[in-house]
């Protein structure tokens, strides 16, 4: 599995030990055990089932060579949660890392985030940075009256250029398993250098023509906060330009709106999606919610409801063919859909169904 020399003697096949994921790269999973990194390659059987592993996960190996520091993956453990973008798993918290400037700050792309973040049902907590590249107080100001005063979200200014701005960040990140996500170029990468030298991450350029990133973090990893700290993990993640919302259902919507709370249990449909329903509750306080959120909101909605329609024609299709289909065509398709199982796509797809038959509008998930 690996060109180091393959000492079969150290090999303890019955041993099995529990580690994390740290990495993935070029075919191999590294794996930290207490205070180890082994390179890993899984197991034939899970490649098989196609069975995510990803980084954060919990992992059972076996194989333990200590003296090549290789093991194979065996099984992943239960995952706590997972987030989609980027994947990784057993999260506690995700920062969201957003420039004030280059690239300029972008309140409905910052929404977006925000609403990742809570799809996956995790706090966010933003960072916005290169605070000294601020014009005013006011600037600043704007974005804590918003998303800390008005939203609750904990909000923090930081530059690498004025290192005592990262000490309240730095508190926060102790003891726990922390993503940066935002865009590319916003100083995810040159704030974990900060943080700790020795991780010694790839920084690139924002490019002055179009104020934005390079995208030069392409993977994801999980670096130890300090040598000796298993416990304290962050992540530094590619950025993207692109956040889509193509898992959520209309009626999903609101409820990754922390503004929209107080009000929507009062509408008068259950399956009110706050646009221009009579006796909704949240436009009768559409004042109390900010423009701008209201408008990711209904950003956001074009998207679900796109989604919607989308599964709903493709679950018609199939559901509409398999009623044409003679006794041959129906055994065929159902040894089809057993091939199809292990693949990831569509499972995927088969679950997106599912879950469509199963809500109706109004049953929202809360
Ligand atoms: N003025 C200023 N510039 C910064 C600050 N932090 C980072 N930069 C600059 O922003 C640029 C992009 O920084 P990166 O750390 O590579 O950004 P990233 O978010 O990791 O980008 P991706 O890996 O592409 O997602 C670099 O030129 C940094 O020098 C800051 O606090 N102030
Ligand atoms: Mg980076
Ligand atoms: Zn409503």
């Amino acid at each position: 599995m690996s060109d180091k020399p393959l000492d079969n003697q150290s090999i303890d096949t019955a041993a099995e030990r529990v580690g994390r994921l740290l990495k993935y790269h070029s075919n191999f999973y590294y794996v930290e055990s207490e205070g180890v990194l082994y390179e890993c390659a899984l197991r034939g059987l899970l490649k098989k089932e196609g069975q995510d592993v990803l980084v954060g996960d919990f992992v059972v190996l076996d194989s333990i060579n200590e003296v090549t520091k290789t093991a194979r993956v065996q099984r992943v453990v239960d995952r706590k949660n997972t987030i989609s973008r980027p994947k990784l798993a057993n999260v506690d918290q995700v920062i969201v890392v957003y420039s004030l400037r280059e690239p300029l700050f972008d309140i409905n792309q910052m929404d977006r985030y925000l609403t990742h973040v809570e799809l996956a049902g995790l706090e966010p907590v933003l960072c916005v940075s290169k605070a000294d590249l601020a014009q005013s107080e006011a600037e600043l100001e704007q974005i804590q009256s918003l998303y800390q005063d008005q939203l609750g979200y904990r909000t923090y200014f930081t530059s690498v250029r004025q290192p005592d701005s990262l000490n309240p960040l730095l508190a926060i990140i102790q003891g726990k398993i922390t993503v940066l996500a935002g865009p590319s170029g916003s100083g995810k990468s040159s704030l974990l250098n900060r943080i700790n030298p020795n991780f010694q991450l790839r920084v690139g350029e924002v490019s002055a023509k179009i104020a934005r990133g390079a995208h030069t973090t392409r993977h994801v990893e999980l670096l130890a906060l300090n040598a000796d700290d298993a416990e304290s993990l962050i992540a530094d993640t590619p950025g993207f330009s692109n956040l889509k919302f193509n898992t959520v259902l209309p009626t999903q919507v609101a409820g990754l709106f922390r503004d929209f709370q107080a009000y929507k249990a009062d509408c008068a449909f259950t399956d009110c999606l706050h646009v221009d329903e009579e006796g909704c509750a949240v436009l009768k306080h559409r004042d109390c919610i900010a423009d701008s959120r209201y408008q990711s909101y209904l950003d956001i909605l074009v998207e679900a409801r796109a989604y919607k329609e989308e599964a709903a024609v493709s679950s018609q299709k199939q559901e509409f063919g398999y009623k044409q289909l003679d006794r041959k065509g129906k055994e065929a398709l159902q040894i089809l859909r057993l091939k199809e199982k292990n693949r990831d796509a569509s499972r995927r797809t088969q679950k997106q169904q599912v879950r469509l038959l199963e809500l109706e509008d109004g049953d929202a998930i809360e």
